[in-house]
C-alpha cells in the first residue's frame, strides 16, 4: 500500500535565510526525492522488516553517499551544512534510510578518505559514491559497546598481512555490505583499521532479526574466523581509538541534523491532525493542552535547528570539537524522541497506525538515542569537557 506524503515545512525562525542558494537547492531536491521515493513505500518495508534496496541508486544520484568527499574521489565536494541538510531530509523519511547514507559516508568513505592509502581511495571511494558497493563499520562487540577501548577482536601478523579473529555486533548494513571497515587490536594492543571484503575466507555477516526499531535498515554481526587480511587492506594513516572515534564525530554530526527531520515530520503530522480532528465539537488544536504540546514541539525543533546550523559553521571552519558534537547529538535526538512521543499522543489511537509515520519515527529514534554513543555517554563527554574529570571509569 502506498502512502501519501502531505509534509509541509515549518520554518519558524526563518532559518532558511541562514542557508546559501546551493543549500536550499539541495534541500529541495532531496526533499522531493524523499517525497517521491521514500515516504510512499517505507512503511510497508518497515512492517516487513525489509531494506528497500532499490533506493541505493537514487541515494547515490542525490549525492547522499560522500557529500563532503572531494569530487576527484567521486564524492559531491559539498560542505558540512549541505551534508547535514541531506541527513535531515533523509531522516524526515526514515532514520534507517539516513543510517544507510551516514554509515556509507561518515563511517566508510570518511575513514578511507582520511586514513587510507592513495590506492585504497582510488579503489573504493568512487564505487562507494555510486552505490556500486555498500560498506559497514565494525566497532561494537558483544562484550564492548560504550567501551570500545576494551575490544577483543585481534589482528595477528602472518606473512604479508594479518589474521583477523573475533566478532562485531549490531552492525548497520552488515548483511548487505560488500566491504567492512573493522577496528581490531594488533599484537601490541594498538587499535588498527582494516578493510574486510565480502568473500574473504572465514568472514560471515549473520542478520540480527526481531528488531522493533529501524526495521527497514539491515543490522547484523560481523564474524571473523581467522580471516587473512593482506597488508594493502590495512588503513595506514591512523592508530589507536582516535581512528574510529574521529569517524564517529562525523556521523554524530549528521545524526544531530537527521533527528530534526524525524521531529519535523512528527510535528507536521500532529499539527495537521489536530486541526482536522474534532472532539467536543471543536478541533483538537483548539484545546490548551494540545496547543502546549504543539508550541513546545516547535520551540524545541527551532532551538535544535539553530544548534546544528552553528555547529555546521564551526565544522566548515574545522573548529567544531567532539564535545560540541556530542552535545548536539544528545540534545537533538532526545528532542526528536520527545516530539515523537507527544505527537503520537495528539493522534490518540491513530498514533499507533502505520498510515501516520509517527510511531515508526518513535521506534527508530530508540535506536538513534543508543547508537553512535548512548544518551548517557554523550552527557559524560560533556561532563568531562566542562570539569576536566572523567566519570566513565
Ligand atoms: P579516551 O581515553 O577518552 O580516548 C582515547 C583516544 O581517542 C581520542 N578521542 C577522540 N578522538 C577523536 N574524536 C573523538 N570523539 C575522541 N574521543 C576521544 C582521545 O584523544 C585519545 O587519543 P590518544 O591519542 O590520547 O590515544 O577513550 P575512552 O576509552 O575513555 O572512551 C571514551 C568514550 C567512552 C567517550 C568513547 O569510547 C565513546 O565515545 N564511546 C561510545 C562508543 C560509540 O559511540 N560507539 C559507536 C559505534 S558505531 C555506531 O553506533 C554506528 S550506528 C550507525 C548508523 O546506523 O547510523
Ligand atoms: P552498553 O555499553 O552495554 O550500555 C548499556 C547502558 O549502560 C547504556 O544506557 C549506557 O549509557 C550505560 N553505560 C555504559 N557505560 C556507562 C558509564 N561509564 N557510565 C554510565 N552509564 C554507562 N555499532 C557499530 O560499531 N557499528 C554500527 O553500524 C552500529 N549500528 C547499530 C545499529 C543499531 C540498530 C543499534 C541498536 C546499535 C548499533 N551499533 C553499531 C551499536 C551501538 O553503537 C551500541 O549499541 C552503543 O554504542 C551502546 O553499546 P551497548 O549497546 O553495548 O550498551
Amino acid at each position: 500500500m502506498a502512502f501519501t506524503d502531505k509534509f509541509q515545512y515549518h520554518d519558524y525562525y526563518l532559518v532558511e535565510e541562514l542557508l546559501s542558494e546551493e543549500h536550499r537547492l539541495i534541500r529541495e531536491s532531496v526533499r522531493a526525492w524523499v517525497k517521491k521515493e521514500v515516504t510512499p513505500i517505507i512503511e510497508d518495508y518497515a512492517q516487513r522488516a525489509e531494506f528497500p534496496r532499490h533506493l541505493i541508486d537514487g541515494l547515490a544520484q542525490i549525492g547522499a553517499f560522500g557529500p563532503y568527499i572531494p569530487t576527484e574521489y567521486g564524492g559531491a565536494g559539498l560542505d558540512q551544512i549541505a551534508y547535514g541538510i541531506i541527513m535531515q531530509e533523509l531522516e524526515r523519511g526514515d532514520s534507517g534510510i539516513r543510517s544507510t547514507a551516514s554509515v556509507q559516508s561518515s563511517l566508510v568513505m570518511f575513514p578511507i578518505y582520511t586514513y587510507g592509502s592513495e590506492e585504497q581511495k582510488r579503489k573504493y571511494l568512487p564505487r562507494l559514491a555510486k552505490g556500486e558497493i555498500i560498506g559497514c563499520f565494525g566497532l561494537t562487540e558483544p562484550n564492548h559497546g560504550s567501551d570500545p577501548a576494551s575490544m577483543e577482536t585481534t589482528l595477528k601478523r602472518k606473512n604479508h598481512g594479518y589474521v583477523l579473529q573475533g566478532s562485531k555486533m549490531w552492525i548497520t548494513n552488515a548483511p548487505i555490505a560488500d566491504i567492512a571497515i573493522v577496528w581490531a587490536k594488533d599484537e601490541e594492543g594498538v587499535i588498527r583499521g582494516v578493510i574486510v571484503e565480502r568473500g574473504m575466507e572465514g568472514f560471515s555477516t549473520p542478520e540480527t532479526r526481531h528488531k522493533w526499531s529501524l526495521r527497514a535498515s539491515p543490522t547484523g554481526e560481523l564474524v571473523f574466523d581467522n580471516v587473512f587480511i593482506p597488508e594493502e587492506n590495512v588503513l595506514p594513516g591512523v592508530e589507536g581509538l582516535k581512528g574510529p572515534l574521529s569517524c564517529l564525530n562525523s556521523a554524530r554530526y549528521g545524526i544531530a541534523w537527521g533527528a530534526i527531520g524525524a521531529a519535523m515530520d512528527c510535528y507536521d503530522t500532529a499539527l495537521r491532525y489536530s486541526l482536522e480532528r474534532h472532539q467536543f465539537g471543536k478541533p483538537l488544536a483548539s484545546f490548551q493542552l494540545q496547543q502546549k504540546k504543539l508550541a513546545e514541539m516547535l520551540t524545541e525543533i527551532t532551538k535544535a535547528q539553530l544548534l546544528v546550523w552553528r555547529l555546521g559553521v564551526l565544522k566548515n571552519a574545522h573548529r567544531a570539537t567532539p564535545a560540541q558534537i556530542s552535545m548536539a547529538k544528545r540534545n537533538n535526538v532526545l528532542m526528536a524522541l520527545t516530539v515523537a512521543r507527544e505527537a503520537r499522543q495528539i493522534l490518540g489511537a491513530m498514533g499507533i497506525i502505520g498510515e501516520y509515520s509517527i510511531m515508526r519515527h518513535m521506534m527508530n529514534l530508540e535506536s538513534v538515542i543508543t547508537y553512535e554513543g548512548t544518551h548517557d555517554i554523550h552527557l559524560l563527554i560533556t561532563g568531562l569537557d566542562i570539569t576536566g574529570i572523567s566519570a566513565f571509569k
